[in-house]
């Protein structure tokens, strides 16, 4: 398959970060982790891994701003382009061994979101999209699961834990979900979360409180893919709101329709 310039740029420097990862993935799966522990581990995988696409992105694309997780935002000369980077998707699986996790990086042009490219390097599954251009896994063109029914549909989400997100509202949104779906899951990366629904394998999929760097090269890989994604109440406030429903267009309905449906009409 051949990609642009740009999805090559972006795709190396994911593949890179995720090899860092996987090496250190390795460790934690062996249990070679340092007495300091676990969590010191893991912060130190993630920033290594933030360096290596920091690194990369700057040197092909010299002078364009990012926002990063660990760093924060890093105003470049070119004020028109801004790189948006999860170095280290689904931490906590990371942390506990469990091989869902994803390198996520997303190119804005003047505000809108022309590329992303989200890889899971344990499985070696790599996600590109340009705008215009569709949605890939590897080379293989993805689309949106077709289904039209929520009682058919697998729909993925996010839970709030100890310290995190509104737990109450949380369980409104499930009880008025999972009584209308097939199934629920919770994967613990949102960037592989979209990905997933760009790939038909979910029907659809919500979570709150999350960050421009876990949504903003899903939400392009779902759109290219044929999908619908907006924040909870409907609009298009996902990377700032941190709120995101996604589905083909059917199911997106459905979903934000479900997710509202007040306490009464239960
Ligand atoms: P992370 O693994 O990079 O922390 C799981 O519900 C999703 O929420 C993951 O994508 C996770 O990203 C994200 N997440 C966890 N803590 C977060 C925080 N404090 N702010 C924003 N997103 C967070
Ligand atoms: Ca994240």
């Amino acid at each position: 398959m051949a990609r642009s310039a740009l999805l090559n740029v972006m795709v190396q420097a994911a593949m890179k970060a995720g090899r860092s990862l996987s090496r250190d993935f390795g460790e934690v799966q062996n249990l070679q982790v340092s007495m300091k522990g676990p969590g010191d581990y893991v912060s130190q995988a993630d920033r290594k891994a933030e360096e290596i696409v920091f690194s990369e992105l700057s040197k092909a694309r010299p002078g364009y701003s990012f926002l990063m997780e660990e760093r924060g935002a890093v105003e470049g000369d070119d004020a028109q382009h801004r790189w948006i980077v999860d170095p280290l998707d689904g931490t906590t699986n990371f942390l506990h061994g469990i091989p869902m996790f994803s390198v996520s990086i997303a190119l804005e042009r003047q505000g809108q979101i022309v590329a992303g490219v989200i890889y899971n390097p344990a499985l070696d599954e790599l996600y590109t999209a340009e705008r215009g251009g569709g949605a890939f896994m590897n080379d293989r063109r993805l689309r949106v699961a077709a289904r039209a029914k929520l009682s058919d549909c697998v729909i993925g989400c996010g839970v709030p834990h100890l310290g995190r997100g509104h737990h109450g509202n949380f369980l409104i949104e499930l009880r008025n979900v999972m009584g209308e779906v097939s199934g629920i899951r919770r994967m613990g990366s949102a960037a592989l979360d979209l990905a997933y629904v760009a790939a038909g394998r979910m029907d659809g999929f919500w979570e709150n409180n999350l960050s421009a760097w876990d949504v903003a090269a899903g939400i392009l890989l779902i759109r290219e893919a044929g999908g619908f994604v907006s924040d909870l109440s409907g609009g298009q406030d996902m990377l700032d709101s941190g709120s995101i429903v996604a589905g083909n267009e059917v199911i997106h309905r459905a979903l934000l329709k479900t997710l509202k449906k007040p306490v009464s009409a239960r």
